[in-house]
């Protein structure tokens, strides 16, 4: 797999250099308390990984959520890629049609191939990216079951049940793309990270962002700040009922 864990608490996680670079930057930046701590590059077989602490280390039996942030969640780059040299994927028709055979068009079913781009926009829709900036992409409870059934969770009602579900209805625990990395144990030890930074590069200047405008192509917002909104609105929502 991506990843393996080693005897002191980190993680190895497959090399990936806009990751790396992301993670050189973190560790010096104000938000560096709210991602893992990092510890450069190591081998393991010939293959090179980024060691990282490992988030779980410290819990005992965790739940533990991945929620993709964002209203985007593919470069930009991607995109000027698929109008130069068009790579239609089979595998990506195969995942979609998995969820909805009636999702691709009259020549997308011919090809049986689908772009990525436009694969990772038909999930932004049918899910809440489009909608919220954030979506849940996997559940793992402290029995050990694993739910990454969430492709089609997309309404605020359908997210907060799972959020209810996650957190047990115990509101104790309720807490607030990269993703967000919720973990919470029965002993009421819970923490947020933000990981997953293969896509996360520093914007040249003087380019700059609010992550909250909505995304038009050449703006590279990604609607992370909007979908935090979103996300803490409901959270409150949750508190109040
Ligand atoms: C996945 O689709 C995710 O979107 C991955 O994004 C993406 O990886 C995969 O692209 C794509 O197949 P599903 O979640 O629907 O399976 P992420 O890594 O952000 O979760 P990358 O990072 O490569 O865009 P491919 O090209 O790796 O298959
Ligand atoms: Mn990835």
């Amino acid at each position: 797999g991506n990843f393996q864990t080693d005897s002191d608490g980190r993680l190895l996680k497959k090399f990936c250099e806009s990751e790396q670079q992301c993670f050189l930057q973190l560790m010096s930046d104000t938000l560096q308390p709210f991602v893992p701590g990092y510890y450069g590059v190591t081998q393991r077989n010939e293959q090179d990984y980024n060691l990282m602490d490992d988030l779980l280390a410290d819990f005992d039996s965790p739940c533990i959520m991945d929620c993709k942030m964002g209203s985007r969640t593919y470069l930009e780059e991607e995109l000027r890629k698929a109008r130069e040299s068009p790579q239609p994927r089979r595998d990506m028709f195969e995942k979609m049609i998995a969820v909805d055979p009636d999702a691709p068009t009259a020549e997308e079913r011919i090809q049986e191939a689908v772009l990525k781009t436009r694969y990772m926009q038909w999930r932004e829709t049918l899910s809440s990216t489009a909608t919220l900036g954030f979506r849940i992409e996997g559940i793992k409870k402290s029995d050990g079951s694993c739910n990454t059934n969430f492709k089609r969770t997309k309404c605020k009602d359908e997210v907060i049940q799972a959020l209810e579900d996650f957190v047990d209805n115990d509101k104790q625990i309720l807490v607030v793309g990269s993703s967000l990395l919720f973990v919470h144990d029965l002993s009421g030890k819970a923490g947020i990270w933000m990981i997953d930074f293969g896509k996360t590069a520093a914007l040249p200047a003087p380019l700059t962002l609010d992550h909250r405008t909505p995304w038009l192509e050449g703006n590279r917002e990604d609607g992370y700040l909007w979908g935090l909104d979103n996300f803490i609105e409901i959270l409150s929502s949750m508190l109040e009922e």
